[in-house]
């Protein structure tokens, strides 16, 4: 079947010309999977019915995720967690299967379809890896990745995504607050903004290539946004290491707004005093803001925001969910906005 591939801001995904994600996604066992996995009793009975190997029950059951909600595939290491306290971390959504959080990514690095990362990403090299924390700090940080992991305690974070393109996602991530890690490089007094920069190494990452967007792919916060404490620096998912599609090794998690800010595969976070210009808002500033907190009455340019399509819900004919107000998050969030016209700070 042809797949014209395509960045959004010449297409939509929903608009027929591209294809839609039920059509990419490979489904059927993965579901019934999913139906079984519940809890230690379901990694039990998956080996019972020779869909898990003993080797992947034995792992979950050595290694459930902290809600106990989230079984390990058992296909990539495990990252131990606790499950977080922090208000909002506990979305009660049913969560989206592992095998679409896996195969339906956005990842322009490794390609425009759906289905290109998890494909692709295999050459990204997680490992060796350097971040570095910089700019108006007084303690600048370069980290590797075994600092980062043993920096603060990995908690298990259930959050909606939300992504500008109108579908979502459940996913239970693996990570401690940024704040953790901007904390330990002390912003200076004129630190009012942070810039994160994602690697663009055309070796490991053949969409960079392209120059369907500007590379490196950059995102911003505000100070404030940056150490809330839903703000999240996540190093895994289902309860093992992120697969590289995901954003391997570490990638930015911020549930209240659209996908594009939770920028994956960072090298390094640097606090500045003015905002800086994040790669869809130079792509295409008519349609994309600073700020853009999911807000279900500020519609794209190009299609409404008043509605989602839940990845992993039954597909592309199952009725629409509402889109929540900061996706959900506003009890935890509304505040940072008090006093802003929403509408204009898209
Ligand atoms: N480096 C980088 N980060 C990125 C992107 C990207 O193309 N490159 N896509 C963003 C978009 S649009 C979304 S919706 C989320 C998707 O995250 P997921 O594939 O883990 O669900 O990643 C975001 N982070
Ligand atoms: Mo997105």
């Amino acid at each position: 079947m042809a797949f014209i591939r395509t960045s959004r801001h010449l297409l939509h995904p929903d608009s027929g010309f591209t294809l839609p994600e039920h059509e990419v996604t490979p489904r059927g066992v993965y579901e019934d999977r999913r139906s079984l996995l519940k809890g230690l009793a379901g990694a039990a009975s998956l080996a019972a019915t020779g869909l898990l190997s003993h080797g992947e029950a034995h792992a979950q059951a050595n290694n459930p995720s902290p809600s106990g909600l989230a079984p390990r595939p058992g296909k990539l290491a495990a990252l131990p967690a606790t499950r977080s306290t922090v208000p909002g971390a506990q979305a009660i959504d049913k969560l989206t299967p592992y095998s679409d959080v896996t195969t339906y990514n956005n990842f322009y690095e490794f390609g425009t379809g759906k289905s290109d990362p998890a494909v692709n990403a295999h050459t990204l090299k997680p490992r060796p890896w350097t971040l570095v924390v910089d700019g108006e700090v007084n303690k600048p940080q370069r980290l590797g990745l075994d600092d980062l992991l043993k920096l603060a305690p990995m908690e298990e974070r259930i959050y909606r995504l939300r992504c500008v393109e109108g579908w979502s996602m459940v996913i239970p991530w693996v990570g401690y607050s940024l704040a953790n890690l901007i904390k330990r490089a002390e912003p200076t007094g004129n630190a009012k903004y942070v810039e994160f920069v994602t690697l663009a190494d055309a070796k490991q990452m053949p969409g960079v290539r392209s120059s369907v967007l500007d590379w490196p792919y950059v995102e911003g916060l505000r100070l404030d946004e940056a150490m809330h404490p839903l703000t999240l620096m996540a190093f895994g998912l289902y309860g093992e290491v992120l697969p590289n599609q995901n954003g391997a090794p570490l990638r930015l998690v911020v549930p209240w707004k659209y996908g594009f800010k939770s920028a994956k595969s960072i090298v390094r976070i640097r606090l500045i005093d003015k905002p800086n210009t994040p790669s869809w808002v130079k792509a295409a500033p008519q349609e994309y803001g600073y700020f853009s907190n999911v807000n279900p009455k500020v519609d794209h340019p190009r299609w409404s925001q008043a509605t989602e399509r839940r990845i992993g819900d039954g597909g592309f004919f199952t009725p629409k969910k509402p889109t929540l107000m900061f996706n959900g998050y506003e009890a935890q969030v509304g505040q940072l906005y008090a006093g802003m016209d929403l509408r204009k700070f898209f």
